[in-house]
Parts: C-alpha cells; structure tokens; sequence
C-alpha cells in the first residue's frame, strides 16, 4: 500500500455508537504494550499518529485510522493490564464485543502476541473469541528484533503451541524497530481483504 492519507477519524468509547463505514476495515487486537499503536504506526509509515502510550491499559477506545479513504485501520483496546477495575474490564469487554459482533465492514483481526513470551490465558481468549466471532485471525509476532534470528522459530512455534491454533491461520513475526513484516502484512490486507480496482 502506498500511503498518500491518513487520519485518525473516530474515537469510540464504551457509551459510543459505531461509525457506519463503507470501507472495509482490518482491526487489531492483543494486550496492552504488545505493540499494536506501533504496528499501526508502522504500517501508516507514521512516527506516532497512533499515540505509543506509556501507561498501557489505559485507553478503553476503539480507534479508527483512515487511510488513502479506502480503508480503516482500527487500533483496539488492550487487555491483561493488571491494574485495571473488574468494572473497566467488563466495559472492555462489552465494546469489543459490540465492535466484533456490530461491525459490517470487518474484514479481518489481527492478533499481537510479544514474540518472547508463551501466550497468556487472556491471548488464548482472546484468538477463539475472534474465531468464535467468524473471523479469521492473523497472529502478529511482535517484537522480533528482540530475540535471536536462530530463535525464531522456536517462539513461533512457542506461538502456535500455546495459542493452539486452527489450521490456516498465519503468524507472520514483525518488528516495529527494523519493519521486518511491515510488507508482508500489507501484502496479505491488499490480497485477501481488499477488493483492489489495480489503482495501486
Ligand atoms: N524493541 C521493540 N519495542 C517495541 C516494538 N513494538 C513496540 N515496542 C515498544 O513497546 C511499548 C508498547 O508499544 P505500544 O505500541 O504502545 O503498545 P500497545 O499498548 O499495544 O499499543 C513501547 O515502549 C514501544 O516502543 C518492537 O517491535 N520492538
Ligand atoms: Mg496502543
């Protein structure tokens, strides 16, 4: 994708109504810090439109990227921070459900998983709750550069493993620091979930 605009164009929160968009739209989802806002930052080849926070969990939004107005990129809320109410978490869960089961031009999620470490109950969760939802998950690997090139895949298999995961679904290793994975994800948005017209 060659990126000539993007904007972040709507902020819902848990009393917000969806935005009724016509384009198609690619969310991602994971624990808070695993590096979604700098994945997306990323992709948009922008250094911090989508804001990198240093108090995870803090954000219970669901934010809409825009991008060249023929695609959102949409940055959900994270989870498993630990100092989060037992009340946010039940709203947490209520808009990210909302979103899964209301939204009509969600294409596909990805799910961010940190690369060194085993996924988490919440992870598991959260991977048979996307496919529960009908939607095919795509595991990001985050955090490559941080682990050895001859580790790689033992923690994708750690990955897989620990996330039992279906057959078909993908885990493509990304680093937010060297961008290794950025074309990959691209690649896969524009081939299996965007109607292109070959502008591009
Ligand atoms: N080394 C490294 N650090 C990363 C990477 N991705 C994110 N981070 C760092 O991890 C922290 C959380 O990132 P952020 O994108 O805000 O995570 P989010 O809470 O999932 O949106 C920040 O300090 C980032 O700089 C990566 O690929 N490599
Ligand atoms: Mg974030």
């Amino acid at each position: 994708m060659v990126i000539k605009n993007v904007s972040l164009e709507t902020v819902c929160g848990i009393t917000s109504v969806l935005p009724e968009n016509d384009k198609p739209e690619i969310a991602f989802a994971g624990k808070s810090n695993v590096g979604k806002s700098s994945l997306i930052n990323a992709l948009m080849n922008r250094k911090s439109l989508a804001r990198i926070s240093s108090t995870p969990g803090k954000t219970q939004t669901i934010n809409f990227y825009n991008i060249n107005d023929v695609m959102y990129l949409v940055d959900l809320p994270g989870y498993g921070y630990a100092k989060v109410s037992e009340k946010e978490k039940i709203q947490w869960g209520k808009l990210i459900e909302k979103y899964l089961h209301g939204s009509a031009q969600l294409r596909a999620v990805f799910l961010l998983i940190d690369i060194r470490h085993e996924p988490s109950e919440n992870d598991r969760i959260m991977y048979r709750w996307i496919l529960d939802q009908g939607f095919e998950p795509i595991i990001i690997a985050t955090k490559l550069d941080k682990i050895k090139r001859s580790q790689v895949q033992k923690h994708v298999k750690m990955l897989k493993d620990g996330l039992a995961l279906v057959p078909g679904t993908k885990v493509i290793p990304f680093s937010s620091l060297t961008k290794q994975g950025r074309d990959e994800i691209w690649e896969l948005v524009e081939t299996e979930y965007l109607e292109t017209d070959g502008e591009e």
